[in-house]
């Protein structure tokens, strides 16, 4: 399959939904404007587009999944912006851009991130008490995503990985803070398409199994871009981890067992996806991208 022109037509679609979803007002305080940025400054768009494709790959409409899947990117765009803080990675590149506190400074920041969180469950709950039929999984695709964005998810693991920063963890602690961090978001964004789907219950746990590898990966590959890449490259600021001796599988596992380790889970990504045929093709090229992404792996 053409991935390319599969993820920018799907890119366009989710664009034009985010798009509808954000104030269009532009208040002196730059509030809008830092929420705008947040969302529109270069995102790949993988989440949503895992909820679509995921959906997709059950044969069924993917309109009633547009919704959730922005709120999804919401949240994800909060927490970048959040996590280039000063009081968090303190970092002024995002996307090959001045972070968001650069540009529209701290208060503006944080406020613009806490607008988008905040926004995700107002999309999503005006979707899900109109959903009618499907308002059941629509309330559990909320309640799952909420799940993920905190304290038991994302929040969490973010806060567990600043507590190990500079010191010496094991790979067990290493994978509890990534399955957290960068998982539960992407496990969500996956299970609300499948949840959309009608998926069957071994068919949502093969999904759920193939999510759950695609996250480490996508962690275990971003790492290894951080350690290997230059800032042209990632857009951000190269050997951020290193220098803040922040938890990284490279420091820990060495650049080749890193590879090795992406390699593998992508391996074991594709095989929960053997029974979905070919419908199910988008969801192995993203796989496949996205430790691609980390050059020979
Ligand atoms: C501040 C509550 C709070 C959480 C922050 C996700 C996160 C938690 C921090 C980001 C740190 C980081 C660089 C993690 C690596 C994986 C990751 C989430 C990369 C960025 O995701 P992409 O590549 O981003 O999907 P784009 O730019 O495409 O939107």
């Amino acid at each position: 399959m053409n991935l390319q022109r599969y993820l920018q037509q799907r890119q366009h679609r989710i664009e034009r939904a985010l798009d509808r979803y954000l104030p269009t007002t532009r208040s002196p305080d730059g509030l809008e404007q830092a929420m705008r940025y947040g969302v529109f400054s270069g995102g790949k768009r993988l989440r949503p587009i895992l909820a679509l494709a995921t959906c997709e790959c059950l044969g069924s409409p993917t309109t009633p999944v547009i919704p959730f899947a922005c709120a999804i990117e919401f949240i994800h765009a909060y927490s970048l912006i959040h996590d280039d803080l000063p009081a968090m990675d303190d970092d002024v590149l995002r996307r090959g851009k001045p972070t968001a506190h650069v540009k529209f400074g701290e208060a503006t920041a944080i406020l613009a991130g806490d607008a988008l969180l905040t926004e995700a469950f107002h999309v999503m709950g005006d979707a899900a008490a109109r959903a009618d039929a499907l308002r059941p999984r629509a309330m559990q695709a909320l309640v799952e995503i909420a799940q993920a964005a905190g304290i038991h998810g994302m929040v969490g693991g973010q806060a567990a990985d600043m507590a190990a920063e500079g010191m010496t963890i094991d790979l067990p602690r290493l994978e509890f803070i990534h399955v957290r961090k960068t998982g539960a978001l992407i496990r969500a964004a996956v299970r609300t398409g499948a949840l959309f789907g009608n998926a069957r219950p071994d068919q949502l746990r093969r999904l759920t199994r193939y999510a759950d590898r695609f996250g480490l990966a996508f962690q275990v590959a971003d790492d290894i871009i951080d350690a290997e890449a230059t800032t042209d490259v990632t857009g951000k600021t190269a050997g951020r981890d290193r220098e803040r001796r922040k938890a990284a599988y490279p420091a820990l596992l060495g650049l080749a067992a890193s590879k090795d380790r992406a390699r593998d889970l992508v391996a074991a990504a594709l095989r929960e996806l053997q029974p979905f045929g070919p419908a199910a093709e988008p969801l192995r090229a993203l796989a496949r991208h996205v430790v691609g992404r980390c050059g020979d792996t």
